[in-house]
């Protein structure tokens, strides 16, 4: 766990580094100026700070047929620029209402509102910028797939679909299927691209990239419910965001439904599918197998 735990360093610092350059001060062509207060406001939301897991497994998954990290990181920071948007957005007052992410004051509190809501959107735009630049890939139609498959994981049937029905879920009792399609929407949406990216810039077989999928799906979930629990057993110092939010405002989770052991239980059956849909790749997969153990019991 501790050569997973470099690893995983080492390419948030990639990935970092790909941000940052494409947050720099310089325009880019087809750009008439970057507004300093909104790059700002921008460069506070998406550097310094977070696990940088989507891209992890986004450049393991490419990794698995041959891709360099040099080559997958782009692709890897649009990615990132999409769950950095969602989390701006998501601490506004009009959905969480958050002071504390990242172990820092929420955008809108460093800022404003307006800029947090445009940073959030600046944010989402970047990022299929630099999906659809060359960079990420020589061919064209693996560029249109991608654009396709994050539009698709982020919006109307992904991501934001998911907040809309978390939001509807407050103060409801949901019930366990209800439930899972939600985080299914709302997490695990990003979480299943990042994989499904990883396949389609390696150029995997059709099986592969079902597999992938598959993992994505499970670990996806894993990962949700770890969040769900850590809401209840930790603090805001360890996680660098408030905690005990989900109970406070009746939010739909399996902990509430089967409580802390069995929502724990749940977890490890899930990370046992994720880790079983791996198993097409053989040893080269080994990193992913570590990586999914430590979304699952990861403190943070
Ligand atoms: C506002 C469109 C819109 C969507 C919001 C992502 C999201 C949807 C809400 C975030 C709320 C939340 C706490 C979800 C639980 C799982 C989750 C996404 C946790 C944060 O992801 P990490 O742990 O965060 O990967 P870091 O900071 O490490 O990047």
């Amino acid at each position: 766990m501790s050569s997973f735990k470099s690893l995983l360093s080492q390419h948030a610092a990639t990935v970092e580094k790909a941000l940052a350059a494409a947050l720099a001060n310089d325009r880019l062509e087809g750009e008439n100026t970057r507004p300093a207060r909104l790059l700002e406001a921008m460069r506070y939301s998406a550097l310094a700070g977070g696990k940088r897991l989507r891209p992890f497994l986004l450049i393991e998954c490419a990794g698995l047929f041959g891709v360099k990290s040099a080559q997958s990181v782009q692709a890897a920071a649009a990615l990132e620029c999409i769950h950095c948007y969602s989390l701006v957005h998501d601490d506004l007052p009009a959905m969480d209402d958050d002071d504390l992410r990242r172990g820092k004051p929420t955008t809108h509190r460093a800022f404003d509102e307006a800029m947090a809501i445009l940073a959030g959107d600046a944010l989402l735009t970047l990022s299929f910028d630099m999906i659809a630049s060359e960079a990420i890939h020589p061919d064209g139609s693996v560029r249109a797939d991608l654009v396709q498959l994050y539009a698709k994981a982020a919006g109307l049937g992904g991501m934001v679909g998911g907040q809309v029905l978390d939001l509807a879920a407050e103060g409801k009792s949901l019930d366990e299927a209800a439930i899972t399609t939600l985080q299914a929407m709302k997490t695990g949406a990003l979480i299943r691209c990042a994989c499904e990216a990883g396949a389609i810039i390696g150029n995997a077989k059709p099986d592969e990239r079902v597999a992938l999928r598959a993992f994505g799906f499970a670990i996806g979930q894993a990962f949700q419910l770890a969040d769900d629990i850590l809401d209840i057993t930790s603090n805001a110092e360890t996680m660098g965001k408030q905690t005990a939010k989900d109970g406070g405002r009746g939010k739909g989770t399996l902990v509430e439904l089967h409580g802390v052991e069995a929502t724990r239980q749940r977890a490890q059956e899930l990370l046992g599918q994720a880790v079983g849909n791996l198993s097409v790749f053989g040893d080269r997969a080994e990193t992913l197998a570590n990586a999914a153990e430590f979304m699952v019991n990861r403190d943070h």
